[in-house]
């Protein structure tokens, strides 16, 4: 059996069933390996859209998102999307094609270990035909096991050599596969009794709790065990823009914490004597630069990872342990603690000087989370002349008309706010949200990634016409698989975020605007419905769409107001 095969065979038994890409000579033979073995190829047309959507289905799947891809320009092309995978912790396997190691003076040269490391990636290599098994099941088990984003160089002498065919360990025994799973969710189990005491301890005293919950309670599937523990100390609710969606429902959610939350919300985090960071990275968006922490609130983290605590801002302590495991520990310990114990411990509910108490939680606070806290109920002045929509009121409206069994997945650029605040997702997996590395021309191909993973629900892209139109070659993705999405463009005819940036000071800005593009006439020319939008009124035809087949992809071109930067881009230029 050839090498290549053998990675193919090897993967597929790993669970590889999904693989992105783009085929060239050096990883024709391994893709099809997989395909061989029974995998999906999904084909882009750019290698950093298949990098971004092997990062968006990771993340809705839940898997190691698969990515294959010529030698050299292959993987270079990828880059971006590999940067954005590796710092958002995607689990992430690119098969990046390689020249061998003699073949000093090819086109295709590159170092694909540096390029790798240089981009927070884990390089991996098939060494030899004898290793090449174990080597693929390295690379593919650090993915997953680390969440790591693995480039796996594939160099084109290795793959064409003769290698035994592969047996996996432990493949045939279902027994040995199952416990070494189950190895790395036993790992990160609860922490020591000192810790949960001390975490338990500020619980009870805080009379204004706020939890905020990333990426890592998402992974952990934490929702549960948090809002249990919420319950016993009173605790409001808010996520990272990473995990939005995870407390939705509870009457106690404040939805996003950071750049993006509504005004009620950034009062109430603004007024927490406690702030608990869950698997939360509680960097400068999550906290508007420190501003949403008041001056004598004390701020704890729980993360399962000790790099992660007090890494983006100092906090009175940190709990290393798993997110859920923590919270269950925590909620159990204060169920145990009773009144007039000769410990001091005070029960859950009840304030020191014995009036019972609901912590943050009053009737009063709970009717203005209710008329209140979503970003759709605060009253805006209509920026909308006819020619032009408000994006606020173009968002409001398609929140109404778009089904509650939707994902939306977010570019970047001044636009990204409304998608984000003013259409409501179901659930934490009704969001994707690649800006780890803050490029724009991510958000569409994340969309394909996430549309393929999530089937059962209606995605979004929702994007800047900046980013549209530096990744529109995927579009004839989304028409070839006949993905039911609809492509929601904020078409401000400029890079936005750059026009607010520098417009105030009185720099010239012709250098980041564009005379008008109809994206509508695009979308049609791949095959797409296609709609411009100017008033409320032009989105009438998204009715007819909701109720057809859905089997053609909407290109909404939405051509938006921009008189004015969004709320959170101002609020991050002077948080700078
Ligand atoms: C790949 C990349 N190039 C350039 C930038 C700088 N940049 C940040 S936002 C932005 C404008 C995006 O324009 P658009 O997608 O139309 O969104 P808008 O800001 O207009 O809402 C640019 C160029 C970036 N973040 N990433
Ligand atoms: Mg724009």
């Amino acid at each position: 059996m050839l090498v290549s095969e053998a990675v193919g065979a090897t993967l597929a038994d790993l669970g590889a069933d999904t693989v992105f890409g783009v085929v060239g000579s050096g990883n024709f033979h391994v893709t099809n390996a997989l395909v061989a073995r029974g995998a999906r190829f999904i084909a882009a047309r750019h290698e950093c859209g298949a990098a971004c959507m092997a990062d968006g289905w990771a993340r809705l799947a839940g898997r190691p998102g698969i990515v294959s891809v010529h030698q050299g320009p292959g993987l270079t092309n990828a880059v971006t999307g590999i940067t954005e995978a590796a710092k958002s912790r995607t689990p992430m396997l690119v098969l990046a094609a390689d020249v061998a190691a003699a073949a000093v003076r090819s086109n295709f040269r590159i170092d694909v270990a540096s390029i790798a490391m240089a981009v927070g990636a884990t390089p991996e290599r098939l060494h030899s035909a004898e290793t090449a098994v174990a080597d693929v099941t390295r690379a593919y088990r650090t993915a997953e096991r680390e969440r790591r984003t693995v480039v796996l160089a594939l160099p084109l002498d290795v793959q064409a050599a003769e290698c035994a065919r592969p047996v996996l360990p432990g493949r045939e025994s279902g027994q040995i596969m199952a416990s070494v799973v189950g190895a790395t969710a036993i790992a990160g189990g609860a922490p020591p009794a000192e810790a949960v005491g001390a975490l338990t301890a500020a619980l009870a005293s805080a009379r204004r709790p706020v939890f905020i919950a990333g990426r890592g309670a998402r992974i952990a599937s934490a929702r549960a065990d948090l809002e249990r523990l919420a319950a016993a100390c009173g605790a409001l609710l808010a996520t990272s823009a990473a995990a939005k969606g995870l407390f939705r429902g509870s009457p106690w959610d404040l939805d996003v914490s950071g750049g993006f939350a509504s005004p009620l919300a950034a009062e109430l985090i603004r007024g927490a004597d406690l702030v608990v960071g869950w698997g939360c990275a509680l960097n400068m968006w999550t906290l508007r630069h420190g501003k949403l922490i008041g001056p004598d609130a004390t701020v704890i983290q729980v993360d399962h990872e000790a790099a992660a605590l007090g890494a983006h801002r100092p906090v009175d302590f940190g709990v290393l342990g798993d997110v859920a495991a923590t919270a269950r520990a925590a909620a159990d310990a204060l169920a145990e603690q009773v009144p007039g114990r000769p410990d001091g411990g005070r029960r859950a509910g009840q304030q020191g000087d014995g009036q019972p108490a609901t912590g943050y939680r009053s009737a009063e606070l709970g009717r203005r989370l209710a008329s209140e806290v979503r970003w759709r109920d605060v009253p805006y002045v209509d920026d909308s002349d006819g020619s032009r929509i408000d994006p606020r009121t173009l968002t409001i409206a398609l929140d109404d008309l778009l089904p509650a069994e939707r994902l939306v997945a977010v570019d970047s650029g001044n636009f990204m706010g409304y998608p984000s605040m003013y259409l409501s997702v179901p659930d934490a997996d009704g969001f994707c949200f690649t800006q780890a590395y803050q490029s724009i021309g991510l958000g569409l191909a994340s969309a394909i990634g996430s549309a393929i993973a999530r089937p059962d629900r209606l995605t979004v892209a929702a994007l800047g016409d900046g980013g549209a139109l530096m990744s529109i070659s995927e579009l004839e993705t989304v028409v070839r698989l006949g993905l039911p999405m609809i492509i929601l463009i904020y078409d401000d005819e400029a890079y936005g975020a750059e026009v607010h940036h520098f417009g105030p000071d009185g720099h010239p800005l012709d250098v980041v605007r564009f005379p008008p593009t109809d994206i509508a006439a695009i979308g049609r020319g791949f095959g797409c419905a296609g709609l411009t939008v100017r008033q409320p009124g032009d989105l009438d035809p998204v009715r007819g769409w909701l109720g057809g087949p859905r089997d053609q992809p909407l290109v909404i071109d939405a051509k938006v107001t921009s008189e004015r930067g969004s709320w959170w881009l101002e609020e991050a230029f002077r948080g700078h």
